[in-house]
């Protein structure tokens, strides 16, 4: 089988993510193409070379630089802050390298806007770029736009979503690159109401046209932190600022009309990670909660009312996405798996020369909606979002 050389600039908490993802999806999977695990990239030598002995990585470079011309790589996998994913991105696609980005796509629409015109330069030649909104690939989140796209919850009224972590809760919780704004560009905003943004608009098919939102900085300045990783870290002696928010929520109107309600915060103590996301619609609703993501709540409205109720589904089965290819029914998927099935879509479809979904457009979409809270937040006015 042909190899699909990958190298990897980052191997933190997403880096190690990406790399249990490229080892087990040709494990699990049929996959068109093999993922060769060539080289991980890093500033700190021995560092990367540590975490290369220690995810699986063949070799490793410290300047990405150097990938772009190394013919044994024809991917970037690109997991480092946010600050450099549009620098990163557009040289790869320049250089003829397919691209998977971390999200957000990057830290301004106009980053992302010019990643996205590079994005739409390399299809042409047949290179492809995803941005990595890896929570569309949990089967649950699937299954909910199987059932959206059959119309079994009729017209959408309203879209609820949450994405609840409280990992900064304690306002002595050191500083990360994740509340430096050059670094990461917004906070909880980016971070992870990207994601729900992202999903809502995945499993409705529509887009929110104009939003409403508030951002709230609570702790405004924090312990430098002595070492950092994913997300914690240890406090040093000194203090600095927290540029980014804490905290978001805004009100969202959808294209189709559908009313959205979104709040994003790393405050909601004892929520570790709840990205909860409810749709109503004229024949039913859904209802999602990553804390058990093996579920999806799904109720049919045209039942006898005597007996409808929520239903719980198991994600398990064979027949939900993703799933026949690991365990028998019930024997639950994780955290990981999302990578994993992110790899093997789009694998396939770099092998299938089609484009992969999400698209640095959609990534560009969901920024956009970004730029429009934080804009909203300041001006105190509602915004459109930009077509
Ligand atoms: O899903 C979230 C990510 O997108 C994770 O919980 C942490 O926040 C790490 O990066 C973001």
């Amino acid at each position: 089988m042909t190899d699909l050389g990958i190298g990897l600039i980052g191997y933190a908490f997403m880096g190690a993510a990406h790399s249990q993802a490229w080892r087990s999806a040709p494990r699990f999977f049929d996959l068109p193409l093999n993922p060769a695990m060539n080289v991980l990239c890093g500033r700190n030598p021995e560092a990367v070379a540590a975490a290369a002995t220690k995810l699986g990585w063949t070799e490793t470079e410290t300047d990405w630089r150097k990938l772009l011309g190394r013919d044994d790589i024809q991917l970037i996998d690109v997991c480092t802050p946010g600050d450099s994913h549009a620098e990163i991105a557009i040289a790869a696609l320049e250089a003829g390298k397919h691209v998977l980005c971390e999200k957000p796509l990057a830290n301004t629409v106009e980053e992302a806007e010019a990643m996205t015109a590079a994005a739409d330069a390399a299809a042409a030649k047949g290179i492809r770029s995803m941005v990595g909104f890896t929570y569309r690939r949990v089967p649950a989140i699937a299954l909910a736009r199987q059932l959206v796209a059959e119309g079994k919850l009729g017209t959408i009224r309203h879209v609820r979503a949450q994405y609840l972590q409280d990992w900064i809760a304690d306002p002595e919780a050191p500083l990360s690159w994740r509340l430096d704004k050059e670094k990461a560009g917004s906070g909880a905003l980016g971070d992870i109401g990207a994601h729900i943004i992202d999903l809502t608009q995945f499993i409705t098919g529509d887009n929110i046209a104009e939003v409403s939102g508030q951002l709230e900085t609570f702790v405004k300045e924090r312990p430098v932190a002595a070492e950092h990783s994913g997300l914690a870290g240890t406090a040093g002696s000194e203090r600095g600022p927290v540029t980014v928010d804490d905290a978001a929520v805004f009100l969202a109107r959808f294209g189709s009309g559908a009313l959205g309600v979104f709040e994003a915060t790393r405050f909601a103590t004892g929520r570790k990670n709840a990205i909860r996301i409810e749709i109503n619609g004229s024949l039913g609703s859904l209802a999602f909660d990553f804390e058990d993501m093996n579920l999806l709540h799904f109720y049919d409205a045209t039942e006898d009312a005597r007996t409808a109720g929520f239903r719980r589904i198991l994600a398990t089965e064979s027949a939900h996405p993703y799933v026949g290819a690991w365990w028998p029914p019930g024997h639950l998927l994780g955290y990981e798996h999302g990578f994993t099935h992110q790899v093997v879509d789009l694998v396939t479809a770099i092998a299938d020369e089609a484009d992969p979904t999400p698209s640095f457009a959609d990534g560009l979409r969901v920024q956009r909606v970004l730029a429009a809270v934080e804009a909203s937040s300041t001006s105190r006015q509602w915004q459109e979002i930009p077509e």
